[in-house]
């Protein structure tokens, strides 16, 4: 069992400016619990309001839109998602902020396949500064167009990500060249460097990325890398999971939540990463909840802000797709009766979470902060460590600090095994648990 310290430690603090961080410790210092909260609140509010933008380029046809709608998980056919299969003949550019968390907006850009293409007033025109990364797109080689716009976007200090659209088309070309046991069909056909006797699909993918990847070095782009995509199924096939996770550890730290926040959980890759930068604000939100407008909760010996804590509950919930919404969207994806998931949830669902449940848990969490009084909130985190004495006269943060870390843990338990009965009997599980 965890000792009762380990109970009550963070395992990363979210990113704060020093001034931020030097209010809270100044009001805490002088024992201003409401003025620390105050602050705890506001960073909190900036945290929600951090925009991303993310800008998708490439020729026209390349694929540009379906990608968006598979980023925002949406079909092309349903409403709000991007046209496709339309040409391009303006220089617009179209903003496609994602459904449920609108921070997050993906941009088509104009194609990139005219004659008299520059990259450098291209990128002028589609306002470079405005995102957060680039995207470049091909359906096939990548052409020197593409090359010469990495090299600009790199030249400015932003990041670029080659994907390689379609490869659906590609394998499922390659596979008709094997017969049903995946021999190579053709008489006296005989296999080539990039073709085997037998049907090896990493091995095509192989092909196809060191292909392009060749083309690119050609095109003089050190160390090329491609990501091979298809729009059905993006985020569990082929590279989909490790160009999330590319994107993901490339951005900076105050960004990674907002990124993290509407992406589907495909692997438990993402579901850690998740937990882990909701984690880094338990703290700041329990702070927040004890603040100006904390009242005392009949028959428990601690005063808190309810309805504070009953949106980080909601948002937890929503974050891991504890929801009617998605666990019936994930059910239709899977073919299996929304009931056997549910069967797996041992916390609430997010539209069950109200005020009497979190009072409920308050009640649970009360025992184990009395059992570990703030000063055991042992942290190598000098900060944190910092507002343990001046809170340690109230009870509450120790409180709602252990009810949003349980809970966080719990929803987090609880989505790894939704996922994992939602993929049960599947093929995509062998690809998504390595
Ligand atoms: N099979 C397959 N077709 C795709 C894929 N991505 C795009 N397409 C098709 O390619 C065509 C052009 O796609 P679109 O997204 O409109 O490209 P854009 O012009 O770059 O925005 C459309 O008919 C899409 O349905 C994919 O991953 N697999
Ligand atoms: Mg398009």
């Amino acid at each position: 069992m965890a000792s009762a310290e380990a109970h009550l430690e963070v395992e990363a603090l979210p990113h704060i400016s020093d001034g931020d961080t030097n209010e809270i410790r100044a009001a805490l210092e002088e024992g201003d619990l409401t003025a620390a909260a105050t602050k705890a609140q506001e960073i909190l509010a900036n945290e929600e309001q951090i925009q991303l933008h993310i800008a998708v380029t490439g020729e026209s046809g390349s694929g540009k839109s379906s990608f968006i709608n598979a980023m925002r998980g949406l079909q092309d056919h349903e409403e709000g998602a991007a046209e496709t299969g339309v040409t391009e003949t303006t220089m617009e550019c179209s903003p496609y902020p994602h459904p449920q968390h609108s921070h997050v907006t993906f941009w088509h850009l104009p194609g990139i396949g005219t004659p008299d293409f520059r990259p450098a007033t291209y990128l002028k025109e589609v306002h470079f500064d405005r995102y957060d990364f680039f995207i470049i797109i091909s359906s096939s080689r990548f052409t020197y167009n593409a090359a010469t716009l990495a090299e600009a976007i790199q030249a400015q200090g932003k990041h670029f990500y080659f994907v390689r659209s379609k490869v659906d088309q590609d394998v499922s070309n390659e596979r008709r060249l094997y017969d049903e046991e995946g021999v190579l069909k053709a008489k006296g056909k005989k296999a080539t460097e990039t073709r085997s006797q037998r049907y090896d699909e990493m091995a095509v993918l192989a092909s196809i990325r060191q292909d392009c990847e060749r083309k690119l070095a050609r095109l003089g782009i050190r160390s090329p890398q491609v990501f091979l995509v298809c729009r059905d199924d993006f985020s569990m096939k082929y590279d989909g999971p490790r160009l999330l996770q590319t994107f993901l550890d490339d951005l900076p730290s105050e960004k990674k939540l907002s990124f993290l926040r509407p992406l589907a959980i495909t692997s438990r890759e993402v579901l850690r990463q998740k937990k882990k930068e909701l984690m880094k604000y338990v703290w700041l939100k329990s702070l927040a909840s004890c603040g100006a407008s904390a009242v005392p909760i009949p028959g428990l010996s601690t005063a808190v802000n309810t309805a504070i804590l009953v949106t980080s509950l909601k948002e937890y919930c929503w974050t891991f797709g504890l929801t009617e919404e998605s666990l019936q969207k994930l059910a239709e994806q899977v073919n299996k009766p929304v009931k056997e998931l549910k069967a797996v949830i041992k916390t609430p669902l997010e539209d069950e979470i109200t005020k009497d449940v979190v009072i409920k848990l308050l009640t649970q969490s009360i025992g184990g902060a009395e059992k570990n009084p703030p000063f055991l909130l042992k942290s190598t985190l000098t900060f944190l460590a910092l507002i343990i004495s001046p809170v340690s006269a109230a009870i509450s943060f120790p409180t709602t600090f252990l009810l949003l870390k349980n809970f966080l843990s719990d929803a987090a338990d609880d989505a790894e095994r939704v996922l994992q009965k939602a993929l049960e009997g599947t093929t995509q599980k062998s690809h998504l648990w390595n």
